[in-house]
C-alpha cells in the first residue's frame, strides 16, 4: 500500500471511527443533565429593589455560582428575594415567582436554596406548587403539587460571608418537555402565618440538554481535525 493510501484509509477510519463515537455519546448524553442559569425571574412581590427576584438567578450569596454552592445567611437578606412590599408582608398563598428559562428546554429538576435570612426562619417558604409553560405567552401547567421546602435553623450571631454553615440546594423533581417558563405557587411559609415576608435565596434548573448538540460538536470537531491533518 502506498503512503498515499495508507493515509487515506487512516483518514476512513478516523472517520468511522468519530461518527461511532458520536452515536454511541449520543444516548449517555442525552441522559445527563446540565444545570443552567435561568435568563430573568419576576414575582408578584417583593419588598424593594434590594430584594427582587434578580437575587435568585444572580448567584448573589453563593460562595460558588454552581450547582454544589452554599448560600448566605445575609442579615439583611440583600442576597435573596423577600416577597412583601415595603413593610406590608405578602400574602404566601397568592405569592408567585416565575422564571424564563431563555430557551426551551426539557426539564429534568429545580435546585432552591431556602430563604436563609440570619435569626429568622419563619420567613423559609414551606410548601408550594411547581408550573411549566412552554413560551412566554401559553397558561401553566401544574407539574409537581404541595412540594414541601425543608427548614434550615439560622443562627443569630454575626454574618458570615461566606456563611458558616452555608445552605445547599435543594432537589426537586420536575420533569417536563419543552419548557421555557417555570412558575413556583407559594402556599405556606414555615412561620405558619398567612401574611409573611416569604422568599427564596437562589434557583437553577437541571435540563436535558439538546440530543444532537453533542453530537454535532463531536463530528465537527472530529472532521476538523481530520482535514488538518490530511492537509499535512
Ligand atoms: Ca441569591
Ligand atoms: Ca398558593
Amino acid at each position: 500500500m502506498s503512503r498515499q493510501l495508507a493515509g487515506l484509509a487512516a483518514w476512513k477510519l478516523n472517520a468511522v471511527l468519530v461518527v461511532a463515537l458520536a452515536t454511541v455519546a449520543m444516548p449517555r448524553i442525552a441522559n445527563a443533565g446540565i444545570v443552567i442559569t435561568p435568563l430573568s425571574a419576576t414575582a408578584s412581590s417583593f419588598q424593594d429593589a434590594g430584594h427582587s427576584p434578580t437575587n435568585l438567578i444572580n448567584g448573589s450569596g453563593l460562595d460558588v455560582n454552581t450547582p454544589s454552592g452554599l448560600h448566605d445567611n445575609h442579615p439583611g437578606a440583600a442576597t435573596m428575594w423577600t416577597a412583601g412590599t415595603g413593610g406590608l408582608a405578602a400574602d404566601v398563598d397568592n405569592t408567585w415567582v416565575e422564571f424564563d428559562l431563555g430557551g426551551v428546554y426539557d426539564l429534568m429538576n429545580a435546585r432552591i436554596w431556602q430563604y436563609n435570612q440570619n435569626s429568622l426562619p419563619g420567613r423559609q417558604l414551606r410548601q408550594f406548587d411547581i408550573l411549566v409553560s412552554p413560551n412566554l405567552v401559553d397558561p401553566f401547567t401544574l407539574v409537581a403539587s404541595n412540594v414541601e421546602l425543608s427548614q434550615f435553623a439560622t443562627t443569630p450571631g454575626p454574618f458570615d460571608a461566606p456563611a458558616t454553615p452555608g445552605i445547599p440546594a435543594q432537589l426537586f423533581a420536575a420533569g417536563s418537555l419543552g419548557v421555557q417558563r417555570v412558575r413556583f405557587e407559594l402556599d405556606t411559609a414555615w412561620s405558619g402565618s398567612p401574611g409573611e415576608f416569604v422568599g427564596l435565596s437562589e434557583v437553577k434548573f437541571e435540563v436535558v440538554p439538546e440530543p444532537t448538540a453533542g453530537a454535532v460538536l463531536l463530528i465537527g470537531s472530529g472532521l476538523l481535525a481530520m482535514r488538518r491533518r490530511h492537509r499535512g
